[in-house]
């Protein structure tokens, strides 16, 4: 039998279970969340919990008995209840698992994901330096290629500009050239005193036409070139001027003023020496001069052929 002390020892175990009691049920909040989260399975006999089931389930159960309101509890409900919560621990448990291992493998594919994403940046940003690389080396051609172009105009347009000073001293000497050719041929109509195309002898100037007129309009040209028809006055002059043509040439004498007498324009008389044999003949009414194989003959006034023009220095 058990003395007074145990007893009290009993009752003040008692006491302490009870607060524990009550202080687990008000945190607990619910009969369910008592049975399956303030209990857990009995271990062995010493278990302090074990105890405190049983004594909290005896003070309930005693109470209830007391009041007439349940009968005590036996044993084996005390086990279904244990295995119940075992039951939704494990289910719990299981579920718990399993989300994480669903939040897991989410994360390894996302890791995985992750990581081919990453893999592929290195593969681009490996792409990317190799073609700035080549970029680079493509810029650097461009830019030597533009150093030599502009070293090859500038040695172009050195060269051009070297031609043209050239060409421009060309060009002065040649204008130099045909200045002093000009001053040189000046020079030499002055020395000679004839107009060019014109010849002296024994200082006269002496002008062969090389087209035909009548012996008027013949003689209108030499008075526009300050002259007028040539005066033969001596056989040395009918000699040079013989020599000096081919073909039958006008000459400045006339019998206009009487006929039958022969004049010279500047008045004098022809010499009688200097006509062609049987000349002049007056045939048909010849009236002016021309020279013919190297001698005189009176012809019409409006017969065309070449001339000579005479004039003094
Ligand atoms: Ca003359
Ligand atoms: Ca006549
Ligand atoms: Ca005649």
């Amino acid at each position: 039998m058990a003395d007074s002390n145990d007893f009290e020892h009993f009752d003040l175990h008692q006491q302490t279970a009870q607060r524990k009691y009550q202080d687990r049920k008000r945190n607990c909040g619910s009969a369910v969340a008592f049975c399956t989260t303030c209990f857990r399975p009995p271990v062995n006999d010493e278990d302090e919990e074990v105890n405190y089931i049983h004594v909290e389930e005896s003070t309930e159960s005693e109470e209830q008995i007391r009041k007439g309101k349940a009968k005590p509890m036996k044993t084996k409900d005390r086990n279904v209840c244990g295995s119940k919560s075992i039951v939704v621990l494990y289910i719990l448990f299981m579920a718990t698992s399993m989300v994480w291992m669903i939040l897991l493998s989410k994360a390894f594919a996302k890791h995985s994901e992750i990581s081919a994403e990453i893999e592929n940046l290195r593969n681009s940003r490996t792409i990317l330096k190799g073609n700035e690389s080549a970029i680079s080396a493509e810029l650097q051609e461009l830019w030597n290629t533009l150093i030599r172009l502009k070293a090859s105009d500038t040695e172009e347009i050195r060269n051009l500009r070297v031609e043209q000073t050239l060409m421009k001293e060309k060009d002065s000497k040649i204008m130099a050239n045909v200045t002093n050719l000009e001053n040189y041929v000046s020079k030499v109509c002055v020395i000679k005193t004839c107009p060019c195309e014109w010849t002296l002898f024994s200082g006269k100037c002496y002008y062969f036409s090389n087209e035909n007129r009548d012996w008027k309009k013949a003689r209108e040209f030499c008075q526009s070139q300050d002259s007028d028809l040539a005066v033969i006055n001596s056989d040395e002059e009918l000699n040079y001027l013989k020599g000096k043509v081919r073909v039958d040439h006008l000459v400045g004498m006339s019998d206009l003023e009487t006929e039958g007498v022969w004049k010279w324009l500047d008045g004098s008389l022809v010499d009688q020496r200097m006509w062609n044999p049987g000349e002049p003949n007056n045939e048909g009414k010849e009236d002016c001069g021309e020279m013919s194989n190297g001698k005189l003959n009176d012809i019409p006034c409006n017969i065309k052929q070449r001339w000579i023009c005479e004039k003094t220095l």
